[in-house]
């Protein structure tokens, strides 16, 4: 069985590919695809009260080749980046306890 970091690895990828295949190059997200993704699968971000400017901030600063898509190392960037988030957000929080029975 994967273990649950290649499971999270996977999920990454398969989530990618979810939305990239929906319109335009299978393998890149387009605008659409993104604000899509954000909305279901990263509510954290409180994307549906981002307005239209901050989105395209967001989507200026991840398109590093500026194609106006996300390929799959942009994307991958933009996953470490929100990691490193968390990290900093979990920093202190005691280590979840393993159960004893
Ligand atoms: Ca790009």
């Amino acid at each position: 069985m994967a273990s649950s970091l290649e499971q999270a690895l996977a999920t990454m990828v398969c989530t990618f590919h979810k939305y990239s295949g929906r319109e335009g190059d299978k393998y890149k997200l387009s605008k659409a695809e993104l604000k899509e993704m954000l909305n279901k699968e990263l509510p954290v971000f409180g994307s549906k009260q981002m307005d239209e400017n901050e989105f395209r901030r967001i989507m200026n600063d991840l398109d590093h080749n500026k194609d106006s898509e996300l390929d799959f190392q942009e994307f991958a960037c933009f996953m470490a980046c929100v990691a490193m988030g968390f990290n900093e957000f979990f920093k202190g929080c005691p280590a979840p306890q393993t159960r004893k029975k």
